[in-house]
């Protein structure tokens, strides 16, 4: 993909890799395009059914390079605005939007943009030694990349605020505390975690696990009548998938449920 996004299918899980472990990670121009590539390629890929995000070495992402930011100006390069909507948003939108199970497997300290993708992932493990910096206020900038829609919807608007005014910190265990990550475990399990987590979901009912997806997204800023209304249109082509058939039958048979992901 990149020197610095690796990107590997096994099993039906494709992992994305962060590798810029000397720059913690930080995102270059080139990184974002491949990761984009790597979402796409995802989720074009039937044989994918999960992905995983991560990083290498000590650290996540530490968000943005901003090392490339601090030459913006002088280089007469892109502005903020266009930056994100070119890079970020995209990479956000396709983690959301992709119809399979997303995992942030958060290795190390994940700050910036590079904890707004964790928290854009549908589930996060969390090394007990990570930590979560909304480091936007500490380089005079809003925060992006989605982190002003998900964390006050995950901690509730004063404390999402008050982290994000103050730059704050969060450690393994108050995101647990918090509601931020599902679990969190050693350092040196959380590769192992959050792969067997992934292999359980590539085997799952793909389709009807990327439905609940979408319509779980939905129901976020949707009415209940409206949930209702969706959740029966999308039960809809669930109850026509060979998957729902095949989990009838070997609940019938008594046997464990083989999904295809269709
Ligand atoms: O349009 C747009 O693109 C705007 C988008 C903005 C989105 C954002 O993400 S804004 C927020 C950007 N991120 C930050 O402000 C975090 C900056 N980093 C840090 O605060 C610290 O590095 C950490 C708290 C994450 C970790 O601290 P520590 O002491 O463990 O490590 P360190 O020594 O600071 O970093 C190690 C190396 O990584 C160091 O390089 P060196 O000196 O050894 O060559 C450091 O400069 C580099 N590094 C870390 N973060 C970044 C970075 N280099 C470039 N950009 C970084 N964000």
């Amino acid at each position: 993909m990149s020197d610095s996004i690796r990107y590997a299918v096994d099993e039906g899980v494709a992992t994305i890799t962060f590798d810029r472990p000397d720059k913690l990670n930080a995102f270059t121009d080139p990184m974002l395009s491949a990761l984009g590539k790597a979402l796409r390629e995802a989720a074009r890929d039937d044989a994918v059914r999960c992905l995983v995000l991560t990083g290498t070495g000590r650290a996540f992402s530490a968000g943005q390079d901003l090392a490339d930011v601090s030459g913006r100006d002088a280089s007469g390069g892109m502005r903020f605005r266009e930056h994100l909507e070119t890079t970020y948003n995209r990479a956000i939108a396709a983690i959301v939007e992709i119809e399979k199970p997303v995992i942030a497997a958060i290795n190390g300290v994940a700050a910036g943009a590079g904890a707004s993708i964790a928290l854009a992932c549908d589930i996060r493990l969390m090394a007990e030694e990570a930590r979560l910096i909304m480091a936007f206020a500490g380089v005079g900038l809003v925060p992006d990349s989605g982190s002003t829609w998900f964390l006050p919807r995950m901690m509730g608007y004063e404390r999402a605020f008050e982290l994000a005014a103050t730059g704050g910190r969060v450690t393994a265990a108050e995101a647990l505390e918090l509601g931020l990550v599902s679990r969190v475990v050693p350092g040196d399990a959380l590769a192992g975690a959050a792969q067997e987590l992934a292999a359980r979901l590539a085997t799952g009912p793909t389709k009807a696990i990327g439905l609940t997806k979408r319509a779980m997204r939905r129901a976020l800023t949707c009415r209940l009548d409206d949930a209702l209304a969706y959740e029966a249109q999308l039960q809809e082509i669930a109850g026509g998938t060979a998957d729902h058939r095949e989990g009838v039958a070997a609940f019938l048979e008594k046997r464990p449920a083989r999904f295809a992901g269709r």
